[in-house]
């Protein structure tokens, strides 16, 4: 072939042409099923994406995550583990609701519809997916076990009803949960977020706040370390103690929750929260008439707001006062905005000289402040800065003298030894709200009754299965939709027969994504939420690949259930996912995309105008897989021309008609040696995750092989179809389908190395690199004079001193520096320095 042929060839190649043929030969040859079978000897890998919401077709951000997945997935395959690389949809949600009734369709109707494109555009993008495990979760099949499980925890006390306090979005005419305000408003609309008093359902997470916390350390080291962090964050584990306080007029005394009991003598006031059910108690005799309007104006702050430093505090005296139980002072009771409700007992002793939020409120109301604790900074009464470091402590009794650390053992002994306090634990953590008023979602399967109160579905009936409500209204009023649906809602209690009510809120679909791990493993299992064995085969998830955003709460309610399902016996280990990697997002022009900055880029525009091959190539490409891509700074083009570059290899091996078979061995051995080097390097860089680096060295192995055809020994050296079949597996984890195509061309590795029956590069063997080819044949020495580089030598990196000396001595650029100088020292380092020292 002529080096023009050569050329037209590339040109012509173009990776789109090529997409359908392979499409329909994988639906047939379905390379990447996992196998259940017990007596298969192939280590197992399990290998989860996070699965997508089907809000659409694919966008870029999922062409990114599922790039870096599935390159992943193929990586094990080739590795020749039996890998389980399955998919499903989080099928329920209020999104799905929100736009169904923008756009005059059924919940139902509009999500299968879209299920069913992502499915397709999937196929397309040349996903490595066990298609026969495929789950939804809207399927009565799927949350059915929602069901089950949540009546699991029921019995456990591990699900409750309670009334209290929640964020409720008059938009969506639902409950939120706090991390889903962002800045005070809902996440998804953006309108403002009201306190409200509902009853709802809670799952007991706080119960299991430890193990969730100590855990966390068994997974360092394999899960992101700012994942990890996030997840301590939120769980929030304070030490201290609890120290009851008594109020004048008052029988029961008040317990406060503080992390510096060493700072009690300098409480000078006493806070609680100003919406908590002290606080009207306190209050009720109605001496402060103001106190309700204030209550109202508190409620309306969210959290973040409340605890915000640059908000101005607010408060009311109470009237009343407490006593400190170490001294006796009487100090006075205020109801303020900033200390909150339900974060350890809602009430506070407030110690203005030591903590920065007590003396901001202190000095707006122009009350004492006491210092107990001497440190090197200035008087916080003076400056406005509290000072919270250590020192010792001073005004402070039988603590005077003491080091911050002393003081908080020493004061908890006291206050034990009188029976007016402990050293206790607070968290931050809430338990999980999980009810959610609306129609999309799992129905909580209890039944209300008049006599027996909360009753449990009996097990023989679930699936509760979620009423059609066809043509109803599916807008929000405050009450979920289903209430509307008489005949689903009114049943006879399961317990006496009674006219009851069937529960009509349904589950927040943090629910379903908790377990589905789990039920992948026997999708179809139809006596229980996943088979014991099936699970304690491919169980915990080796890999798990998903996004950054789900660092806290996804990750923290699946950890959770996993120890619940681990308590019940389910389960034979307490951590669902080994090892973590969260990918970056796809953002155009510095900003994350969106309609308003119409800097949207569309993922079935560019696969139209570059190819799936090229576009996967793009995305580990440009960047390590946790980081941002900016689509305005890549260059899917030169992707496509890297792809015609490799098929064209491909193409010139083939018609040099250099067979399959013909030891390789008998290559030339500087191309084996470089191809045998990015073999060692791209396994080691895609272990390590490093898939832009991997494709990298795939850049330089193409270049390499294609100087070794033009001006080396030539397309039908054996060399070079090692390099191209080489190219071909690795290449198979980025471009499937060129990798498919050059495969077939060079015919495979004999017939031999080919899992009978799999026709496919993905299914073959990962490439092993000879050690005796890794060997650097060379080093390069440096040689100075005088401390300056004069020559440079090629060496064996055995040489020995004297050996390298000579050479040195006798290179030419040490020859004409020594001109007219007299060598005094010469400083042999081998194989690597010589310096030669003279006048
Ligand atoms: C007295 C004190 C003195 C405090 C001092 C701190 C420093 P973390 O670390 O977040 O757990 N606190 C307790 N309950 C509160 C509530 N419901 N709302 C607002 N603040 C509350 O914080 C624990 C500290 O936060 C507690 O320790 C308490 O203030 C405050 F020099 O008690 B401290
Ligand atoms: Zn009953």
């Amino acid at each position: 072939m002529t080096a023009v042929e050569n050329a037209d060839e590339a040109q012509r190649y173009d990776p789109r042409d090529i997409q359908d043929k392979w499409q329909a030969r994988w639906a047939e040859i379905e390379p990447f099923r996992a196998s259940d079978d017990p007596a298969d000897p192939r280590e197992r890998f399990y290998m989860v994406d996070m699965f997508p919401y089907p809000s659409g077709d694919l966008h870029m951000g999922h062409a990114e995550a599922y790039a870096v997945g599935d390159a992943m997935a193929r990586y094990w395959f080739l590795r020749g583990k039996n890998v389980l690389h399955p998919i499903g949809w989080d099928a329920f949600g209020l999104p799905a609701e929100n736009a169904a009734i923008r756009n005059n369709t059924h919940p139902v109707d509009w999500t299968y519809k879209n299920i069913e494109t992502q499915a397709a555009s999937f196929r397309r993008y040349a996903t490595s997916f066990d298609w026969s495990r495929r789950l939804q979760t809207c399927d009565p099949e799927y949350y059915h076990w929602n069901q089950w499980l949540f009546l699991r925890f029921f019995e456990r006390g591990l699900a409750y009803r309670k009334g209290g306090y929640v964020n409720w979005c008059p938009k969506d005419q639902t409950v939120l949960a706090n991390e889903q305000v962002i800045a005070g408003r809902c996440e998804r609309c953006g309108t403002e977020v009201v306190r409200r008093v509902l009853t709802q359902w809670y799952f007991k997470i706080t119960e299991y706040a430890d193990r969730l916390l100590a855990d966390a350390a068994d997974l360092e080291g394999h899960w992101p370390d700012r994942v990890l962090t996030m997840q301590r964050n939120w769980i929030g584990r304070s030490t201290g103690a609890a120290v009851d306080f008594a109020i004048e007029g008052r029988d029961e005394r008040v317990t406060v929750f503080t992390t510096r009991p060493d700072t009690l003598f300098g409480a000078t006031f006493f806070v609680v929260a100003a919406d908590s059910a002290l606080a009207s108690e306190l209050c009720a005799d109605g001496q402060r008439p103001d106190f309700e309007a204030y209550v109202e104006q508190v409620r309306k702050l969210t959290d973040i707001e409340r605890q915000s430093t640059d908000r101005e505090k607010t408060g009311v005296f109470l009237g009343v006062h407490a006593v400190n139980p170490v001294n006796g002072e009487r100090i006075p009771v205020w109801a303020a905005d900033y200390v909150l409700p339900d974060y350890g007992t809602g009430a506070i002793m407030a110690v203005p000289a030591h903590d920065q939020r007590d003396l901001d409120f202190d000095r707006k109301f122009g009350l004492p402040v006491r210092v107990v604790v001497a440190t090197d900074a200035p008087d916080p009464a003076a400056t406005g800065m509290a000072t919270p470091g250590d020192g010792v402590l001073v005004n402070s009794g039988p603590l005077d003298g003491l080091s911050k650390a002393d003081a908080i053992a020493r004061i908890i002994e006291i206050l034990a030894g009188n029976g007016l306090g402990e050293a206790a634990v607070n968290y931050r953590l809430r338990d999980w709200l999980v009810s959610r008023q609306r129609f999309w979602g799992t129905p909580i399967p209890i039944i209300h009754c008049p006599s027996c109160g909360e009753v449990p579905v009996p097990e023989d009936q679930l699936p509760v299965v979620l009423p059609d409500l066809r043509g109803a209204d599916l807008q929000p009023h405050g009450v979920s939709p289903l209430a509307a649906a008489a005949d689903w809602v009114n049943v006879d209690c399961p317990k006496c027969g009674g006219a009851a009510l069937r529960d009509t809120d349904t589950m927040d679909t943090f629910v379903d994504s908790s377990w589905y791990q789990f039920r992948y493993c026997s999708p179809r299992y139809a006596e229980g939420p996943f088979r014991v064995a099936d699970t304690e085969r491919w169980a915990p998830v080796d890999l798990y690949v998903g996004g950054v955003e789900h660092a806290i709460l996804h990750l923290l309610y699946a950890r959770f259930f996993t120890k619940v399902l681990q308590d019940m016996g389910l389960l034979s280990f307490g951590e669902p996912f080994t090892r973590l990697i969260n990918q970056g997002q796809v953002i155009n022009r510095g900003k994350a995309m969106s309609k308003s900055l119409g800097n949207g880029v569309d993922l079935g525009e560019q696969i139209a105008l570059y190819g799936v091959d090229a576009i996967r190539l793009t995305m580990v490409f440009a960047s390590p897989p946790q980081d941002d891509i900016d689509w305005a700074d890549v260059n899917p083009d030169a992707m496509v021309k890297f792809l015609g570059r490799v098929h064209r290899i491909a193409s010139d091996v083939t018609a040099a008609g250099s067979g399959a078979g013909a030891p390789a061995e008998d290559g030339d051995r500087e191309l084996r040696r470089i191809t045998h080097r990015v073999i060692d390097e791209v396994t080691r860089q895609v272990e390590d995750y490093h898939l832009n680096v991997a494709v990298a060295r795939l850049m330089e192995l193409v270049s390499a092989t294609r100087k070794a055809i033009d001006s080396g020994p030539g397309a039908a050296d054996p060399a070079v179809r090692e390099a191209a079949e080489a190219l071909a597996v690795m290449l198979s984890l980025f471009a499937p389908y060129t990798a498919e195509e050059c495969w077939e061309a060079l015919g495979g590795p004999g017939a031999g190395a080919r899992p009978a029956g799999i026709p496919s590069v993905a299914r073959t063997a990962w490439p092993a690199a000879d050690p005796a080819l890794l060997v650097q044949e060379t080093v390069t020495c440096v040689v100075q004079v005088n401390g300056k580089v004069r020559d440079r030598l090629e060496v064996s990196p055995e040489i020995t001193e004297d050996e390298l000396r000579d050479l040195a001595l006798a290179t030419q650029g040490v020859a004409r520096s020594l001109a007219g100088l007299e060598v005094q020292r010469v400083i042999v380092r081998p194989p690597k320095l010589v310096n030669i020292v003279a006048r």
